[in-house]
């Protein structure tokens, strides 16, 4: 029952005893830069998307349009084509799927053929309906921090506000936030993402990572995208300079997984779930992860 006494059977956030939420990543796009083209025919989207589950996905987050540096815009319709067979599929297999788009009219369909819940990276700043369509919903929504689409997202990369990129970061997600709230998402289903790699060098990345604590102080969970990102392929790079390859990036990425459970962040969204796993079972068994945040 709600405060208002009404039974609430709407989807609330996923929680997992003792771990992070894992979200496995099924991008059903031509170009995304670790999976693109991979998953292009419906039946084996379908199929990716039970595998992250069987390796222990709790959430699969389907995308139609690539976010990559650079990348230009899907219109509404491939969007909608690429994800809505997809999530159908899904649903209908029991999977909890999360809709990864910036478009209200996406996610209202998504939402409509068995998506629970919306996953923002733009966080209500490309397409404000969205907010609202979340809200109508009462599903959990994932904000995450952004500054502009991907074609130019690079030349938003400059933080000269107090306390660097974490200030400028936590103020604008903190605005996010609140936008979120006003709209009627309630707190207990409103989720805050850095936005690792989204008008973010490497070196961003690292220091939002290291000031966790201030945004755990915005108040509400948090979930962290990592997992195969360009950060991780410098990190990782040869003596001269080439960065470790997409797909070799995942013993990295499986670490920071770990440490990001015992800092207590909520959700992780990966496309390895099964080093995820193992790596959340050895942060579970050494125990002393923070409240989940
Ligand atoms: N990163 C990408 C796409 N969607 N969603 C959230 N909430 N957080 C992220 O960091 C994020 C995202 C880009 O990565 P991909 O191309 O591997 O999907």
């Amino acid at each position: 029952m709600t405060s208002d006494g009404l039974s609430d059977a709407a989807p609330r956030l996923p929680e997992t005893a003792g771990r992070p939420v894992v979200l496995g990543i099924l991008n059903v796009t031509p170009d995304s830069f670790s999976d693109g083209g991979l998953w292009g025919d419906p039946e084996a989207a379908l199929l990716q998307g039970l595998r992250l589950v069987a390796d222990g996905a709790d959430v699969v987050d389907v995308g139609g349009e690539s976010t990559r540096p650079g990348a230009a815009r899907a219109s509404v319709q491939l969007e909608l084509d690429r994800v809505l067979p997809v999530i159908a599929g899904l649903a209908d297999a029991g999977v909890t799927v999360s809709i990864d788009t910036m478009r209200a009219e996406v996610a209202e369909a998504a939402l409509a053929t068995g998506a629970a819940i919306v996953n923002d990276v733009s966080g209500g700043l490309a397409d404000p309906e969205i907010l609202a369509v979340a809200a109508a919903h009462r599903v959990p929504y994932l904000a995450m921090h952004w500054r502009g689409h991907s074609d130019r997202m690079q030349d938003f990369a400059v933080y000269d506000g107090s306390g660097g990129v974490v200030g400028d970061v936590c103020r604008e997600l903190a605005a996010r936030r609140d936008a979120a709230l006003a709209a009627g998402i309630g707190a207990d289903r409103l989720v805050l993402d850095p936005g690792l790699g989204f008008a973010k060098t490497a070196a961003h990345n690292w220091e939002l990572l290291r000031g966790l604590d201030e945004l755990r102080a915005l108040g509400q969970p948090l979930l962290i995208g990592a997992s195969r990102k360009s950060f991780l392929g410098a990190l990782l790079a040869d003596e001269d300079g080439t960065p470790r390859s997409v797909e070799e990036r995942e013993y990295a990425g499986a670490a920071l997984s770990g440490w990001l459970a015992l800092a207590g962040v909520w959700g992780l969204r990966v496309h390895d779930v099964r080093a995820t796993r193992d790596a959340l079972a050895v942060a579970a068994a050494l125990g002393v992860r923070r409240e989940a945040r």
